[in-house]
């Protein structure tokens, strides 16, 4: 066990590759005995799945720019107090699919509330915790939507906001992550056991406990 858990981030466009990556990395911890936990956001808690659903719904095509990103943070709001404090207090590696760096890509920038007024009431949704690391996975916006549709993926009333936002949200999510220590962008248009190498080889170097002595 590590002494304080670690807090780790999977970020990127819709169909990146996130969740393919989540359960690539968890099938690893698994198989070397890293304790951890993986869950998604908006979602993870009871209240969070259920804002998650209204957030989601096609038929809240009209649903305010504001009420999406209140509805975000108060589902964030329980995430951090039920599952991402327990889970680094225990000691373990929590995965989450998704979190801040979403809220400033697709609030801020794609939905154009401006990312310094979504950064002050993530604060306060947050308790101020930030991720030890947020990898963000690069990828065309298009090539991720075409990757949703080839596996029949629905679109959500977010995934159908349009080309225009989703280009908006790809290039914040390069901006952004180039601000920021606590970030790394991994290329993510290589077949996914390529991206989970590159990512594993990025975990291992920057946290050599618990990742390069698990492999030992
Ligand atoms: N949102 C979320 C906000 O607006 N603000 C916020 O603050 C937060 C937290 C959540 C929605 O909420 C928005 C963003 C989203 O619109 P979601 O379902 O979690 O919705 O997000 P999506 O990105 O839509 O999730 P997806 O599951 O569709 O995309 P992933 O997880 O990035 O991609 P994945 O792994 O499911 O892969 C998609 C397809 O591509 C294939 C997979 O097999 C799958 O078919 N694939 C690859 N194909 C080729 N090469 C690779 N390397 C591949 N990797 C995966």
């Amino acid at each position: 066990m590590i002494e304080r858990g670690l807090f780790l981030v999977l970020e990127g466009v819709e169909g990146a590759g996130k969740s393919t990556q989540a359960r690539l990395l968890v099938d690893w911890m698994e198989e070397v005995g890293i304790p951890h936990r993986l869950a998604r956001e908006p979602g993870g808690t009871a209240v969070g799945e259920a804002i998650r659903e209204v957030l989601l719904d096609p038929r809240g095509a009209d649903m305010p720019a504001e009420t999406e990103l209140l509805l975000m943070l108060s589902a964030r709001a329980a995430f951090v107090r039920t599952i991402v404090r327990p889970t680094l207090a225990d000691g373990r590696v929590m995965l989450a699919d998704r979190f801040e760096l979403s809220t400033f890509a697709y609030q801020g920038v794609g939905r154009e509330l401006g990312v310094e007024q979504v950064r002050e009431l993530n604060e306060f949704a947050t308790g101020g915790l930030h991720p030890d690391l947020t990898v963000v996975l690069s990828l065309p916006a298009n090539t991720g939507r075409a990757r949703q549709l080839s596996s029949g993926k629905y679109s959500d009333r977010i995934e159908a906001a349009g080309a225009g936002f989703h280009d908006r949200v790809g290039a914040a999510y390069a901006e952004l992550a180039a601000e920021e220590e606590r970030m790394a962008v991994v290329d993510a248009t290589d077949r996914p056991e390529e991206v989970h190498r590159r990512i594993r080889e990025l975990l291992e170097s920057r946290f050599p406990e618990p990742f390069a002595t698990a492999r030992g």
